[in-house]
C-alpha cells in the first residue's frame, strides 16, 4: 500500500518587507518542498503585532507578502497557504497551550531576549507568550517537518516539549514535528553587522536586502557591505564574517561551493566581488519582481486565495483543536 503523503508547516511574519535571509533561510526551501509534501503555509500575522505595527503598514505587508511568496513559487493550489488571522483556532490553541508552557521555558528564548532590548518601551505579554502562539501554529496540523531558519529553533524545541508533556497528560494528541533546517542558507547575518542575523523589521535599511528592492539599491547595499580591512576572498566565519556571509549569499544564489567561489574571486579584491553578487541577486530576483507586480494588482485573485486556503486550514486545524478540548475536559 502507498504510504500518506508527509506533510509540512511553516510560516512568515508580515512584519516588513520580505529580505533574502527569509527567501534563502526558508521560502526558497518551502518552494522545493512542495513537490514531496503535502505542504501548509501562513503568514503570521498575529505574530506581527507583538512589535506595533501601524494598521495601513500591516495591511498592505500582509497582502504584499502573499503576493510576493506565490511569485516566490507557493502553489495555492497545490499547498494551503492562509493568513493566520483568518483561521481563529490559532488563537484559542495558543490560550490552552499558554497554560502547558513553564515561565521559565519562555524566559530562556533568545528572540524574546533580543526583541524585548530593542523594544524596551513596549514588552508586552504577546511578545513574551510568541513561542506558544508558534508551537500552536505547528501543532495544529499534525505535521511531520517544520522548515526554519536556525534562528527559529529553539522555539521548535520548545514545540515538541509542550507537545509531549500534553501526550503525557493526556495520552497521544499531538504529532512530534522534525525541524528542517538548511545546511546553506539558515542564517544570513545583517550586511551590517555580520555578528547579528538580517531582519525585516532592521532599522538600518543598509542591513538588509529586501526581494523586491530595485537593482540600483540591491547594488548599492552589497557595495555598502561591512567586511574586513584585508582584500582576499575566503570563507573564515570567525576571523572574516563579513566576508563570509557575502560568500553565503553568493553560494546560495548560484548554488557554487566557497571553494569554487574562491577560485573565481581569486586575486581580485572585495569591490568586484561585492559588484558580482549585487548583480547576481538582482538578476536572480528580476523574475520574481515582474511576477510580484502582476500578482499585486489582482486583488481578486489573491482574495480567492487567501479565502480558499483560510477554509481549509480552519477544517483541519478545528479538528486537532476539538479533541484538545475534549481531552482537557470542556463541555463538548
Ligand atoms: N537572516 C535569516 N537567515 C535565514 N533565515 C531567516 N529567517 C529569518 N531571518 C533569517 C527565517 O525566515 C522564516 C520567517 O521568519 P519570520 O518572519 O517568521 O520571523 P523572524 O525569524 O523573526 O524573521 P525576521 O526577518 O528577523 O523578522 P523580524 O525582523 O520581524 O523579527 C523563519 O523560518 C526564519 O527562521
Amino acid at each position: 500500500m502507498e504510504e500518506p503523503a508527509k506533510t509540512l508547516f511553516s510560516a512568515i511574519q508580515p512584519s516588513g518587507i520580505i529580505t533574502i535571509g527569509n527567501y534563502f533561510g526558508a521560502i526558497k526551501n518551502w518552494v522545493e518542498l512542495q513537490d514531496d509534501y503535502n505542504c501548509m503555509f501562513a503568514l503570521a500575522d498575529l505574530h506581527a503585532i507583538t512589535v506595533f505595527q501601524r494598521p495601513e503598514n500591516l495591511k498592505k505587508n500582509t497582502l504584499e507578502a502573499y503576493a510576493l511568496l506565490l511569485a516566490c513559487g507557493i502553489d495555492a493550489e497545490k499547498s494551503l497557504f492562509f493568513i493566520q488571522s483568518q483561521v481563529n483556532t490559532h488563537s484559542q490553541l495558543a490560550w490552552i497551550l499558554d497554560c502547558y508552557t513553564q515561565f521559565g521555558e519562555l524566559s530562556r528564548m533568545t528572540q524574546f531576549k533580543d526583541k524585548s532590548t530593542k523594544h524596551s518601551d513596549n514588552i508586552n505579554c504577546g511578545l513574551f507568550a510568541y513561542p506558544v502562539l508558534m508551537v500552536a501554529d505547528i501543532l495544529l496540523y499534525q505535521v511531520d517537518m517544520v522548515p526554519i531558519g536556525l534562528d527559529q529553533k529553539q522555539h521548535l524545541e520548545l514545540t515538541r516539549t509542550v507537545a509531549e508533556r500534553f501526550n503525557f497528560l493526556y495520552g497521544e494528541t499531538f504529532k512530534i514535528t522534525e525541524a528542517y533546517i538548511p545546511k546553506n542558507g539558515s542564517k544570513i547575518m545583517s550586511l551590517q553587522d555580520p555578528g547579528r542575523k538580517m531582519s525585516k523589521s532592521d532599522e538600518n535599511l543598509n542591513a538588509w536586502v529586501a526581494i523586491l528592492d530595485s537593482k540600483d539599491e540591491i547594488i548599492k547595499k552589497f557595495k555598502r557591505a561591512v567586511t574586513d580591512s584585508d582584500s582576499c576572498v575566503r570563507y573564515d566565519d570567525k576571523a572574516k564574517p563579513g566576508i563570509s556571509n557575502l560568500m553565503t549569499i553568493y553560494s546560495c544564489a548560484t548554488g557554487k561551493s566557497f571553494d569554487e567561489i574562491e577560485k573565481e574571486f581569486d586575486g581580485v579584491g572585495y569591490g568586484k566581488f561585492k559588484e558580482a553578487i549585487g548583480e547576481c541577486i538582482a538578476d536572480k530576483f528580476a523574475p520574481v519582481q515582474s511576477r510580484f507586480n502582476e500578482l499585486i494588482k489582482d486583488k481578486e485573485y489573491l482574495e480567492k486565495c487567501y479565502r480558499k486556503g483560510a477554509k481549509e486550514a480552519f477544517e483541519i486545524s478545528n479538528r486537532t483543536l476539538n479533541e484538545v478540548m475534549k481531552k482537557i475536559g470542556f463541555v463538548q
